[in-house]
């Protein structure tokens, strides 16, 4: 049996709640900036989450929500690419800001997962769909600009063409750290997610959040409500676990179970 030797990473909505609080608040600024009188409820963005990545996620609403909402389908400019492309531009200037600003902190358990792993000599690994600045930027403003070097491989947004659900940006993080997939527990938080990590072959465990709690995640080797920490107890919503947290013991009885 293969040994654990890396744990590769989700970043949204498993390190840390930036969709509510970081995406969809620079989505917003951004349409304003531009002028655009859209604005995006967190319930609708909880729909607009279907599809990862922001460029993408824009072209879903027009072309899905837009001309229910309005009776009207949007007037795209004549280069539709280069529009949505500076209105993500944007979105991701205001992110950094809200990072920078320190709008969003690291979910529970998340601080001292990562210092057990560094501790454990366990290697680590990012694997996400969002735009690489906005990985640096979080953990910059969170841990730290010495933390992103905690990380083999940050795999990020455009990096592979074939976003999440499709399994490509884990594989990349994989082949990059020169391991094979059952050397490795992936971190995930959405259904998309978990589609990705398991398409790579990863066992993973999941913590949920508001927008994924109803997900379905069958195939995860376990559902946490977080991580936990020791004066803190998390729930396990399925898998088998009897630790009141989850540290990198749990992490090892679960990749060897
Ligand atoms: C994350 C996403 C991203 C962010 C936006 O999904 O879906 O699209 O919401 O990022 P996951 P960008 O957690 O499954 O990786 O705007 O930078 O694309
Ligand atoms: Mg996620």
């Amino acid at each position: 049996m293969s040994q654990l030797e890396a744990l590769i990473f989700d970043v949204d909505g498993t390190l840390a709640d930036t969709e509510r609080d970081g995406h969809l608040v620079a989505f917003n600024m951004a349409f304003e900036e531009a002028g655009l009188d859209w604005n995006w409820s967190a319930e609708l963005y909880g729909q607009l989450l279907a599809v990862t990545g922001g460029k993408e996620r824009i072209r879903y609403y027009l072309n899905d929500f837009y001309e229910q909402e309005r009776g009207q389908a949007f007037s795209m400019p004549d280069d539709p690419d280069t529009f949505v492309a500076g209105l993500h531009a944007s979105k991701t200037k205001f992110y950094m800001q809200l990072m920078a600003d320190g709008a969003v902190p690291l979910r529970t358990g998340v601080v001292r997962l990562f210092q057990e792993a560094r501790d454990a000599g366990l290697r680590m690994a990012i694997a996400t769909t969002t735009t690489p600045a906005n990985v640096t930027s979080l953990l910059t403003h969170t841990l730290g600009a010495e933390s992103i070097d905690w990380f083999e491989v940050i795999a990020a947004g455009d990096i592979v063409p074939a976003k999440k659900p499709a399994a490509d940006i884990f594989l990349y993080a994989i082949e990059k750290m020169n391991l094979k997939a059952e050397q490795c527990l992936a971190f995930e938080d959405s259904h998309n997610g978990l589609l990705s990590s398991t398409g790579a072959n990863l066992k993973t465990v999941v913590t949920i959040n508001d927008y994924t709690s109803d997900h379905d995640f069958t195939g995860a080797e376990l559902v946490l409500s977080d991580f936990g920490e020791p004066e803190q107890s998390m729930k396990v919503l399925s898998g088998n676990c009897d630790d009141s947290y989850f540290s990198i013991q749990s992490a090892q009885k679960i990749f060897q179970a």
